[in-house]
């Protein structure tokens, strides 16, 4: 199996194992393949835009957590053996009002076929330990030991993970071996949780009890796509579960999708069984884990970018104070204010990533092309296609975190927060975690390279 089938094979084996776990998953990933066939049969190829029916339908992103540097890297031999790379780097600690003790990345495939082909990802927290403002010296000597003591990940899983990435590819029975190993990593342990310690965690953060509570990881959440998130979250409503209060991200509104809108329900309470200090285990419940979806736009520039977190400030400031579903509509005004109402000017003010192609059937009528891109797009020698935003936004994960935590934790603000950042993640996995920026220029650069081979005329060479 080559390293896209592992992916794929992976993504759908988690996909039936979360099912099994959290049921209103699955109602999740049949309400949005309704939504997405109601929307095709509506908007037909206009739908497609911005990704195939058959790649939004498979598309999945989890999130996954864990506890130390060490935990970091061998999630890091275990997506690449997937051809996941790290990309993006996600501050947390200060995004929100709850206590997040957590920096994150994404492992994903960065290359347009990889992408096409199958583009899960798994948006992935590392918990900060060594941040003073969170844990104290004594409480972080007792996580550090703790963690110190559990095994996530198997040496066989790792081994063979390992042989996965440097081989590009398994054998049938090794791969088949690797994706059981794989998948039960993640998967909620039956082990009794010790619920003095967890509760000590708690106090902190319930992220943080999650993370340095038990001793095994878990799958947090599995994101569908969705290609009309408003409508997702009407019908999920009218079916009766409980969604968070918004849609986070972009607002809803009539120009194009960018970004990434994203919404939740609400962490269910899951049985799970806990040791008292007597060492009796009791059956008890807790509200971890969650059903997310999302709605995927068109890539920013980093000027696109800067101008979308300008305007963020800006709804912030004029929505202050007022009811939460003001907000919504200062946001639409907000948007319609600044942003381009079309794709073809959100292109042409550098705002939003393309891809240039040259058009096949342009009129042969022996002319010269424009030197110029605006003349050659205006004069439809090309065409911009929308290159798809595949990461995520510090600001709704945090909100999406927070929405789902019953008490805010404690934050000592006072004091000075340690520093994590994106060369730290990537020292400590020995892997380069890729600007996004990065990644989206080269696949538009690559693009346009090709333009001027593919706009000579026949038989010049
Ligand atoms: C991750 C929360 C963030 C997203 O899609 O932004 C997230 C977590 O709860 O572990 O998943
Ligand atoms: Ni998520």
């Amino acid at each position: 199996m080559e390293q896209w089938q592992l992916r794929a094979a992976f993504a759908g084996r988690l996909s039936r194992m979360y099912g099994r776990e959290v049921p209103a998953y699955t109602t999740l990933v049949d309400v949005s393949r309704e939504v997405n066939e109601d929307v095709l049969g509506a908007r037909g190829a206009a739908a497609e835009r911005l990704g195939s029916i058959g790649r939004v339908t498979a598309e999945r992103h989890g999130a996954i957590r864990v506890g130390t540097p060490g935990e970091l890297r061998q999630v890091g031999r275990i997506f690449g053996a997937l051809g996941m790379r790290p990309v993006g780097f996600y501050d947390l600690r200060d995004t929100a009002t709850s206590a997040l003790p957590v920096v994150s990345t994404a492992f994903r495939p960065v290359d347009e076929d990889e992408l096409a082909r199958n583009p899960f990802r798994v948006f992935t927290s590392l918990l900060t330990v060594s941040d003073p403002r969170f844990f104290d010296a004594d409480l972080r000597a007792r996580l550090t030991a703790f963690l110190a003591g559990r095994e996530l990940f198997g040496p066989e899983l790792l081994a063979l993970a390992d042989r996965a990435e440097a081989e590009r590819e398994l054998p049938d029975a090794e791969a088949e071996r690797f994706l059981g190993l794989a998948v039960a990593a993640f998967e909620l342990s039956a082990e009794p949780i010790d619920r003095d310690w967890y509760a000590a965690l708690e106090r902190v953060s319930a992220v943080a009890a999650d993370i340095g509570g038990v001793r095994s990881t878990h799958l947090n959440h599995l994101t569908p796509r969705v290609l009309d998130i408003d409508e997702l979250y009407r019908r999920m409503t009218a079916r009766g579960v409980e969604m968070i209060d918004t849609i986070q991200g972009p607002p809803r509104w009539t120009g194009p999708d960018v970004l990434l809108r994203q919404t939740s329900f609400r962490a269910l309470a899951e049985p799970r069984a806990l040791r008292a200090p007597d060492g009796s285990v009791t059956r008890g419940a807790l509200r971890v884990r969650f059903g997310e979806v999302e709605a995927r736009g068109i890539a920013l520039t980093r000027e696109g970018r800067a101008l979308h977190d300008r305007l963020l400030a800006l709804v912030d400031e004029r929505s202050a104070g007022r009811p939460a579903d003001v907000r919504g509509d200062v946001a639409r005004a907000v948007w319609s204010e600044h942003l381009p109402p079309t794709e073809h000017e959100l292109a042409a003010r550098g705002l939003g990533f393309f891809t240039y192609h040259a058009v096949a059937d342009r009129p042969a009528d022996g002319s010269r092309p424009p030197a110029d891109l605006d003349d050659l797009l205006a004069a439809g020698w090309l065409r911009a296609e929308p290159i798809v935003y595949e990461d995520f936004l510090p600001r709704s994960a945090a909100g999406i975190f927070q929405s789902n935590l019953s008490d805010t934790g404690s934050r000592h603000g006072d004091r000075e927060g340690s520093a994590y950042d994106a060369d730290r993640l990537s020292a400590v996995m020995d892997r380069e975690v890729a600007d996004p920026f990065t990644l989206y220029e080269r696949q538009r650069d690559r693009s346009l390279d090709r333009i001027p081979r593919a706009l000579r005329p026949e038989g010049v060479s």
